[in-house]
């Protein structure tokens, strides 16, 4: 997979460690080959010569807003670098609320162009012109759009084919579809290494029976029980908990 980045801080998004995508899973992702990150610099397509990106709003009021024409131009000129067409993704706190099953989707596509905000926010003209997927990562606000961009990147680089080792299977995570309980989307289970008993507290006995069976039945008992009680909106009380990600847009 190929994921472009369009911002006004590249830099955030080196693959060189300490970076945050240089390490862990993305970092062992990216130097697989399984995917490139590539971030480009917004303001080396602003056109005027103070390489200005942004200006003050039309009505008046505190800030500045991205211009049309550089973002438009950035995304003309990195969708040209390949061939494959680019899902467009904005990240943006009016857009579509991001689930696993969202997440599931974007990991289907095989090139990704994430757009990060700045200032008050973008020239609705070049986001209509743009169409892009405009995906929320919850009900707060971020200075930039990059950290969400990147949680977006984590989040559907681990479900690229490949990146995960057998060990180490996305298939247990919380929100994945439990085969056992209707395909539903639940919360993990609780974990538990060695030792067998720390500060009084002991391993609950069944993991520790060697009887497999009893252990996946115990484990989908807990994730149902934990989403009753932490998520009952997973659980479909209200809504089905389908997000499972259509076209948007
Ligand atoms: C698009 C439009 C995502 C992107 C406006 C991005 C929260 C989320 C941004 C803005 C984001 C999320 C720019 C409006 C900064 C607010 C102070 C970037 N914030 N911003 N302003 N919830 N910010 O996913």
């Amino acid at each position: 997979m190929r994921v472009d980045v369009l911002t006004t801080f590249p830099e955030m998004f080196a693959v060189e460690a300490p970076a945050a995508l240089g390490v862990s899973i993305p970092g062992r992702a990216a130097r697989a080959g399984l995917v490139e990150v590539v971030a480009t610099d917004i303001r080396g397509f602003a056109a005027n010569k103070h390489r200005k990106t942004d200006d003050r709003p039309f009505g008046g009021g505190p800030g500045m807003v991205m211009m049309c024409q550089p973002l438009w131009d950035a995304v003309m000129h990195v969708e040209a670098l390949d061939p494959r067409a680019a899902t467009r993704v904005l990240l943006s706190p009016q857009g579509r609320p991001l689930t696993q099953g969202l997440v599931e989707e974007l990991a289907g596509r095989s090139r990704l162009l994430l757009i990060a905000g700045h200032y008050e926010g973008i020239d609705e003209r070049v986001v209509e012109a743009l169409e892009p997927l405009e995906v929320s990562l919850g009900d707060y606000v971020l200075s930039g759009g990059e950290l969400a961009a990147m949680v977006v990147i984590d989040a559907v680089v681990r479900l690229l084919p490949g990146v995960l080792g057998d060990g180490e299977s996305a298939g247990q995570d919380s929100f994945s579809k439990a085969p056992g309980a209707g395909g539903r989307r639940l919360l993990d289970c609780p974990h538990y290494t060695k030792p067998r008993e720390w500060m009084g507290r002991a391993v609950p006995e069944v993991l520790l029976s060697g009887d497999h069976a009893r252990i996946e039945a115990w484990r989908l008992a807990q994730r149902v029980e934990r989403t009753r009680a932490r998520r009952p909106d997973l659980l479909g009380a209200g809504g089905d908990g389908a997000d499972s990600a259509g076209a948007g847009g």
